[in-house]
């Protein structure tokens, strides 16, 4: 057997020992021997894309709805870069994600020859292990150096601190396997552990950390940011003392518990004011909206719930880091505070609610609202970056039996429609529900090559809910908006028709103008776009009305 082919065959078979049960490849000549492995193994199911930027962003997908690392194989030069972007999402989400870049031997290196580029270390500080495997070549030890290679790397995706690693794996020709009568023998055996074990195991799940307690305050907040994580200690503890649970969309705190209008309660100068929390207790990445962050600003003590080493504080106020919290000795749910914050939430969602049911038509947070109610359970939904996330915060009300995810370890609007399409099928293969997709039109022309499958290739129950208003809607609303050429340079309108973007990839298109068939909208199948058409200045204003009645309502209150 060659060294290219059996240096591939024995890091696919010991990964997929590991446990890699996913892989995405794009195509190309110097991968050749990792691409055939991998279709090769049966313990891994590979899905093919022809742009690496997709393909990356389809693996991270994979990997966030699975928790399971994935691999993710490209050829060398240009294709190697453009994982790039998915690899500092994965890095920033903490999302496992094992890049195994295809490259010239050394010889071929820096010397003009084709496709050739400096991939060492490509990724810079994103990831959490980089390895220049070296040439394969026939000595004894090679096959323990590689099974040992291929655990560390798997170790470094997770647990405790999951994330990016990359592998750089030179392969020198031939890269075709020459199995046949008369190929050279390998000269050790190529087999791992008899029993089919890795080649080593580590401690597969981090042990349970010891809660610190609360301080016994009765103004305490809890704020749930985005993050992977159990949302039962923070339910617990908000019920135990009576602390309002703010929670983003993709925390998945977001329960029949939580304050389900703070962010329009935030944005209320006056309730801000008069609602100046003692104590704040923050886990995952909070950042949705302005008004949390000045919010954080305004504790007066701030608890994060984190690893000391990579722990989100975005505002730095943060005064203690804990693994994990438990509520104060002898704490009391039924404080003013407390009642005054669910007097004022179901004051503001019945006014959100009042002024989104006005109309029939699908607004862009009324789309968010109603979509969010109406997903059966089990569903899986991807929030786009830009506006829907944020109209989920706004405008959602609490529920559970459904998962919400994003990218937003750094917010891109690229990648997103490959994401969803990895995250579905990863969500739909573990025995899941429908998948939908709610993005901005400029994230979905950005990432039309994630619409493209192949005919051979496994397919996802996706809905991909387009909010078309021509151009990026989220600058309407920020101070740039005013500006004379605002439009050309902010608002980017296009002029595509999403209708079109279905029929170059061919999938479905449907166009829904109305709350009332939102529904039956839910109720498709297979891969298909659902466009509805918006006009950013009318959502803008929208939002504003939202905010003016929410304001209306807390004056009637006296909050
Ligand atoms: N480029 C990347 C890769 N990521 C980004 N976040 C941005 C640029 C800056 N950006 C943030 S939101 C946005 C842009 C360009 C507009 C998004 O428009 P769209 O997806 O249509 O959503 P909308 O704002 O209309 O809700």
């Amino acid at each position: 057997m060659n060294p290219s082919t059996a240096m591939a065959r024995v890091l696919v078979d010991e990964l997929a020992r590991c446990g890699l049960a996913e892989a995405v490849v794009a195509p190309g000549s110097r991968s050749t021997p990792l691409a055939l492995a991998l279709v090769a193994h049966p313990r891994v199911r590979v899905h093919v894309r022809i742009d690496e930027r997709s393909a990356a962003f389809c693996a991270l997908g994979l990997a966030r709805a699975s928790r399971r690392a994935v691999a993710l194989v490209c050829t060398s030069g240009t294709a190697a870069a453009n994982f790039h972007p998915a690899v500092m999402e994965a890095d920033h989400a903490g999302v496992p994600l094992l890049v195994l870049t295809a490259d010239r031997p050394p010889e071929l290196r820096g010397t003009g020859a084709n496709q050739t580029v400096d991939q060492i270390r490509l990724y810079g500080p994103a990831v959490r292990f980089f390895a220049e495997a070296g040439v394969p070549e026939p000595v004894p030890g090679m096959v323990a150096y590689w099974r040992s290679l291929a655990c560390r790397a798997w170790a470094a995706t997770g647990p405790d601190h999951p994330g990016p690693v990359h592998l750089n794996l030179a392969f020198r020709d031939p890269l075709v396997p020459d199995d046949g009568p008369g190929a050279p023998a390998w000269p050790e055996p190529l087999d791992g552990r008899g029993d089919g074990a890795p080649w080593f195991t580590g401690p597969a799940v981090p042990h349970e950390p010891e809660p610190v307690r609360a301080p016994a305050v009765e103004r305490g907040v809890i704020v749930c940011g985005d993050g992977d994580y159990d949302p039962v200690p923070y339910l617990a503890l908000s019920a135990r003392t009576g602390w309002p649970l703010l929670a983003e969309p993709t925390s998945n705190v977001r329960r029949a518990e939580a304050a389900s209008a703070y962010r329009e309660l935030l944005a209320n100068p006056g309730f801000a004011r008069d609602h100046v929390p003692d104590l704040v207790v923050s886990v995952g990445r909070p950042g949705l909206s302005r008004q949390l962050m000045s919010y954080l600003r305004t504790a007066r003590q701030h608890i994060a719930v984190g690893d000391p080493r990579h722990f989100a504080d975005p505002v730095r106020t943060a005064c203690q880091v804990v693994p994990a919290v438990a509520a104060p000795e002898g704490a009391d749910p039924d404080t003013a505070w407390a009642a005054s914050w669910r007097r004022a939430d179901a004051a503001a969602r019945a006014a959100v609610d009042r002024v989104l049911d006005a109309e029939e038509a699908l607004s862009e947070p009324r789309l968010a609202r109603d979509l969010a109610a109406q997903l059966p359970n089990g569903a899986l939904l991807f929030a786009g970056s830009s506006m829907p996330i944020r109209d989920l915060d706004g405008a959602m009300d609490a529920r559970c039996g459904v998962r919400i995810i994003g990218n937003r370890g750094v917010s891109g609007i690229d990648g997103t429609v490959s994401t969803a399409v990895g995250a579905a099928l990863a969500h739909q293969a573990d025995g899941g529900g429908p998948a939908y997709a709610l993005l901005g039109d400029l994230a979905v022309l950005h990432d039309q090559n994630g619409l493209v499958i192949g005919p051979d290739e496994p397919r996802p129950d996706l809905a991909v809910m387009v909010v078309n208003n021509d151009g990026g809607g989220i600058f309407s609303g920020l101070e740039q908006a005013g500006h004379p050429d605002f439009e050309r340079v902010f608002g980017t309108p296009h002029g595509v028709s999403m209708e079109r973007v279905a029929a170059m990839a061919d999938v479905g298109y449907t166009r829904l103008e109305w709350a009332s068939d939102l529904p039956k909208a839910l109720l498709g199948e297979g891969l298909r776009i659902i466009e509805v058409r918006t006009g950013r200045s009318d959502s803008a204003a929208l939002r504003a009305r939202i905010q003016q009645a929410v304001d209306r309502a807390l004056g009637e209150l006296g909050e």
